[in-house]
């Protein structure tokens, strides 16, 4: 299948299915579920969830047996972005066009709302164990590897490190080091979850990982490369073109781009759909 097809009727398929589990509007806490559905179901590109499914079907599982983690993964990610947008961190107003769930539910909501998606995403996750096919030991390993990349280490310690940009040595390795930890650690998990519920041999899973500390590079610097175009930049927080210029910026995603390639050639034509996906993060235009 082209890409461009397997894109969105993978983003359907996840999208139902968040709408489907996600608690609905009328049952209690209202306001919160309200906030959590709003939060979800706004139009994400699921690029995270659709690496799971795409990482599976490689390894040759069938997608709906991991179906589960894959929204577990996408309401992780949610989570990340709703705190993200928060006055004390972000401050932005806007998140995937609409309005950010501070602005229409108030901090204290969206608090609560990014608490209550990463415990969802956990329990998520969880759920995959009652698939067929599906390893109880393979979830733990699930478990595990999304628990470390949420971890001081990674998530939060790229979030922390942004936060103190100005206050931090400014130089290439340390704008990388922190887009590693913010954006590539969570497409990396994506990744292996779908890699690890498959049951990978380590060779694969490591191929798995290279594929997605490049992938999320040059993602990284493409969403920075969109928000220098449309004069959004923030000097206070590392953007990659900001601070190197455009030319060098684009230079960069291409050299991230080739080594993402490199690495996916391991499983040959099956990789097909990520050399596909390599090319559309390269081009991106949102
Ligand atoms: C407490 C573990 C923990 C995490 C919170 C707030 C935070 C720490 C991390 C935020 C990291 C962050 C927002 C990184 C930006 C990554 C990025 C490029 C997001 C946008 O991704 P898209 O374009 O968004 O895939 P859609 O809307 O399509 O889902």
């Amino acid at each position: 299948m082209e890409l461009a097809a397997y894109l969105s009727e993978k983003k359907k398929i996840i999208d139902q299915y968040l709408d489907e589990k996600l608690p609905s509007e009328q049952e209690e806490p209202i306001l919160l579920h309200r906030s959590i559905r709003y939060s979800v179901l706004n139009g994400g590109k699921r690029l995270r969830p659709i690496l799971t499914l795409m990482a599976a079907e490689l390894l040759g599982l069938h997608f709906e047996q991991v179906l589960p983690a894959a929204a577990g993964i996408e309401l992780i990610h949610c989570f990340t972005l709703v705190h993200d947008d928060l006055p004390c961190l972000d401050d932005d107003d806007y998140r995937r066009g609409k309005l950010t769930s501070h602005k229409v539910f108030g901090e204290a909501m969206a608090v609560l709302t990014g608490d209550a998606l990463l415990v969802m995403g956990m329990e998520f996750l969880i759920r995959n164990a009652e698939v067929k096919g599906i390893k109880k030991e393979s979830v733990i390993r699930v478990l595990e590897k999304v628990l470390e990349i949420l971890g001081t280490r990674e998530l939060l310690g790229g979030q922390v490190n942004d936060i103190n940009w100005q206050k931090e040595k400014q130089n290439n390795e340390s704008i990388i080091d922190i887009y590693k930890k913010k954006t590539s650690a969570l497409i990396c998990a994506a990744l292996e979850t779908g890699g690890l519920l498959a049951q990978a041999t380590e060779a694969q899973l490591s191929t798995l990982y290279q594929f997605g500390v490049k992938l999320g590079l040059a993602f990284q610097i493409t969403d920075d490369l969109l928000d220098f175009e449309q004069d959004k930049k923030d000097y206070d927080r590392p953007n990659y073109p900001a601070v190197y210029g455009f030319k060098k910026a684009q230079n960069e995603v291409g050299r991230y781009c080739r080594e993402a390639k490199d690495s996916i050639s391991l499983f040959g034509e099956d990789a097909r759909l990520f050399f596909a996906l390599i090319d559309y993060v390269q081009h991106r235009t949102e």
